[in-house]
């Protein structure tokens, strides 16, 4: 800290970074309980896809167990795990959302 920077700690990155960000798949679990119409708005809405693809990720959960919605960088895909469980459990449905790095 220095009386010019106002007490401010600044880091710098003293490299290039050339190394791209992590990324993480963000993957619905199917349950017996959450509606099948509920699964497809919350696809729609949180991942940015259109009904049909949303349906199709839908049945895949409901038939496979799991399913990637998406694809992100690590804080983009922990906002969305949150949000989906939060509009699940607003909802009271037992929906579950993982990330898992790949
Ligand atoms: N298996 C749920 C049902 O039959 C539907 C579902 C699909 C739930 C995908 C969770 C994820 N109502």
């Amino acid at each position: 800290p220095h009386p010019a920077d106002g007490g401010a700690v600044v880091v710098e990155r003293q490299t290039l970074r050339l190394k791209p960000p992590a990324m993480y798949q963000v993957i619905l679990l199917n349950d017996n309980f959450t509606p099948m119409e509920f699964v497809v708005v919350v696809i729609q809405h949180y991942f940015n896809k259109d009904r049909e693809t949303a349906t199709q990720i839908m049945l895949k959960v409901h038939q496979d167990g799991r399913g990637v919605c998406g694809v992100y960088t690590r804080d983009i895909a922990a906002t969305k795990v949150e949000q989906v469980i939060g509009a699940a459990r607003q909802a009271g449905h037992p929906l579950q959302c993982v990330m898992e790095a790949i």
